[in-house]
């Protein structure tokens, strides 16, 4: 154990001092920083308003006062309009195998090198301020610092997007956020104009399925995979372009939590996935990805059996594989959360010469849109002078003034052609960014979709039949859920029209939950292909046989035995877990005498945020124990949520007893430690038929 408690008083080293109100005030002492005004003038009391009389009216005057509240009135920027809940880390990225073959980005052909990178996971729906858990997308959005310009990969945890074209992106996201007449509901899905727009927008059928998949769900932001989602295309030296797909894949696989468990941390721990991302990074567990690359020419992606330029449309596994060329580690969290996690911009339309866009119609309206959204957002073109936006490599253009401009050109000549100054920067054929000479048909103008966007039911019906029986149920059991919060008959009809292409079962299993009968089928744009079944898509299965990343919650209380605690708690370390001490109190001594902290009390320290748990208590305080609704909860919802549970004589005696907790082979003496470590790695979902009712 290393809660052993230090009392000492990290403030002892400043002058203390009495105030005239009584409270205690901390002084610079000689050497330490003064406090100073943004004029730089030092501050000589920052508790007490400039005042006529101690009990008299606060004098205009005091500038020092109203430099403070204005600065403080105007904290606050816009919200992201979408994704506006996210939590960032800085890293690195590193080439494992050179790409020369396919493109001339430094970052994508120099092995070995290391490419300083900012990573930003998000929520899609939910405001700054809304949980970490809900059912939805995640944001996964990584900005290269590379030596050609930066670089951002602005993606999401699924490989698809719900919407085919840009133009329909406002109505997408005016009907998944807060309904506007009253205002809620607050970062959910489950309302009526959500369904109502995607039962009448077949295309947004595949990412619908995901959303409703264990991934709309995920334990932990580094158990998340990464997509880039549209086709780009790596551009060569001979100006060759090869299209590819990007990939990021957690070195600890993907995980899920379950809704009832997602449900109860929003409540215990609103910040669950940013306080996760925090600890692991500052306990220097790093999280890890690979970058993979899904390659194809523009030929072999005439014969697939979908449009590449869909971003509907995965491209399965199977059919193009990943090949794994990197990989992103994040070692550092931000000094400062808005200066950083806040202000970065990123925008799909940032990329180095050697990668180009395709034409992907939602890709062509995103070029626009991000751009644009910074200007509100952050107030001024200049955005990209805020140090987590600056590129590392050099930079020099002749764009000048603007809000918050920060550079002082020294120079009469800001524009080009110019012949007053040969120093100035000039552009360069060679090393610029140059398009890619796609050869484009004589096409028609109009609004136009092309008939090979038409089939929005195969894939999705792909996904459901690759996953494992217990994955569709949870499916089938979202769709119920999300469907049973939908007030209006007719939407759900419909959605129940659509169920019936991507799989009967499925659509079966989700009137069934909600007592309805299964209407006629949806008018399907294009006939349903059995586009056969892809592994890469499931979840369950794929997690690494391993505890790294996981956590395990020991309780403890007045008493208990430190050598088994301490066997415990080095078992699980030892694995690459990590370990908190829940104890009834913030401070507990063990049988030892040793006094240690725990890490959460009983009753802020619900089991839902553990990956499995471990009870060593003794009789009186286990009696005790049994009384009290947040231990017993403690152990009813991790047998619920089909986690390891090692227990003592006195925990099974006056606890376990009394639940209906059932000791299946997962449930384990304290004396089966090893079975317990084994239990431990992944979630028990051979149990879960007998604690839930599913679909
Ligand atoms: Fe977007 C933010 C991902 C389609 C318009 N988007 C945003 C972020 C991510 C994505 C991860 C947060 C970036 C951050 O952390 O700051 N968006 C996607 C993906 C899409 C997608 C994977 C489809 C493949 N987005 C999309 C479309 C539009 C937008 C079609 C508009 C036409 N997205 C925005 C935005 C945001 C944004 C309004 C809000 C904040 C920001 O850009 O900087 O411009």
């Amino acid at each position: 154990m290393n809660n052993n408690i230090d009392h000492t008083d990290p403030a002892k080293d400043m002058n203390t001092e009495r105030g005239n109100g009584g409270e205690t005030h901390q002084r610079a002492g000689d050497d330490t920083k003064v406090l100073t005004t943004q004029q730089g003038v030092a501050i000589a009391d920052n508790q007490n308003s400039l005042k006529a009389g101690s009990r008299g009216p606060t004098l205009l005057e005091d500038f020092v006062l109203r430099e403070k509240i204005n600065h403080f009135d105007h904290e606050r920027i816009p919200e992201r309009i979408v994704h506006a809940r996210g939590s960032a880390a800085h890293g690195y990225f590193e080439l494992t195998e050179s790409l020369e073959e396919y493109t001339t980005a430094k970052v994508l052909t120099e092995t070995g090198k290391q490419t300083p990178l900012f990573t930003r996971f998000s929520t899609v729906a939910g405001n700054k301020g809304s949980k970490d858990t809900p059912r939805d997308v995640r944001g996964f959005a990584v900005k290269m610092y590379t030596e050609e310009g930066n670089w951002d990969i602005v993606g999401n945890n699924m490989p698809i997007f719900f919407i085919q074209d840009a133009m329909k992106f406002p109505d997408l996201i005016h009907a998944v956020k807060p309904e506007p007449d009253r205002g809620f509901p607050q970062a959910a899905s489950a309302h009526d104009t959500f369904w109502d727009f995607v039962s009448l927008s077949p295309e947004t059928m595949h990412n619908l399925i995901w959303l409703m998949s264990d991934r709309g769900l995920p334990r932990s932001l580094r158990m998340m995979e990464g997509f880039g989602i549209h086709s780009y295309r790596l551009i060569n030296k001979d100006g060759k372009s090869t299209f590819v797909r990007f990939h990021w894949k957690p070195v600890l696989g993907v995980q899920s939590t379950t809704w009832d468990e997602a449900v109860k941390i929003s409540g215990a721990d609103p910040d669950y996935h940013r306080r996760d991302l925090f600890e692991s990074i500052n306990n220097g567990d790093y999280p890890e990805w690979e970058f993979g690359v899904q390659l194809f020419t523009e030929e072999e992606a005439n014969a697939f059996p979908f449009d590449h330029l869909d971003a509907t449309k995965l491209i399965p596994e199977e059919l193009v594989p990943v090949k794994v060329v990197g990989k992103m580690v994040l070692n550092r969290y931000p000094d400062n959360f808005f200066a950083e996690t806040e202000q970065v911009a990123f925008c799909p339309s940032h990329l180095p010469p050697g990668v180009d866009f395709s034409n992907d119609p939602l890709l062509q309206g995103r070029l626009f849109s991000y751009l644009d959204t910074q200007l509100s957002r952050l107030g001024s073109p200049n955005f990209a002078q805020i140090p987590i936006n600056a590129p590392k490599c050099p930079f020099a253009n002749n764009q000048q003034d603007g809000h918050m401009q920060m550079q002082v050109p020294k120079t009469r000549v800001l524009y080009e052609p110019q012949s007053l100054d040969l120093t100035r920067p000039r552009e360069s054929a060679k090393r610029g960014f140059n398009s890619f000479h796609e050869q484009l048909d004589d096409g028609v103008k109009g609004r136009v979709r092309d008939e090979s966007f038409a089939d929005h039911y195969s894939q999705p019906r792909m996904f459901y039949r690759s996953q494992t029986a217990t994955e569709q149920a949870h499916i089938a059991t979202a769709y119920a859920f999300e469907l049973g919060k939908v007030d209006t008959a007719h939407v759900r009809t419909r959605m129940l029209s659509h169920l019936i292409h991507i799989d009967e079962d499925l659509a079966n299993r989700v009137a069934t939950a909600l007592g309805m009968e299964l209407p006629e089928p949806a008018d399907a744009a294009a006939p349903v292909q059995d586009l056969g079944t892809s592994k890469a898509v499931q979840t369950i299965g794929l997690t690494p046989d391993s505890l790294k990343g996981r956590m395990i919650g020991i309780l403890v209380a007045e008493g208990s035995n430190s050598s088994e605690v301490k066997k415990f708690e080095d078992a699980a370390k030892a694995q690459g877990a990590s370990v908190k001490i829940v104890a009834p109190n913030k401070e507990v001594v063990l049988d030892d005498g040793t006094r240690i902290q725990a890490d959460e009390r009983l009753a802020g320290g619900p089991s839902v945020m553990f990956d499995a748990i471990v009870s060593i208590i003794m009789p009186d305080q286990a009696k005790k124990l049994a009384k009290d609704s947040s231990a017993l909860d403690w152990f009813n919802d991790a047998f619920n949520h089909c986690k390891a549970i090692a227990y003592c004589g006195a925990t099974d005696e006056f606890i376990l007893s009394k639940l209906p907790v059932e000791k299946d082979e997962f449930v384990t003496p304290l004396a089966e430690l090893d079975a317990f470590i084994s239990n431990a790695k992944s979630r028990l979902w051979e149990r879960e038929p007998k604690v839930r009712d599913l679909a």
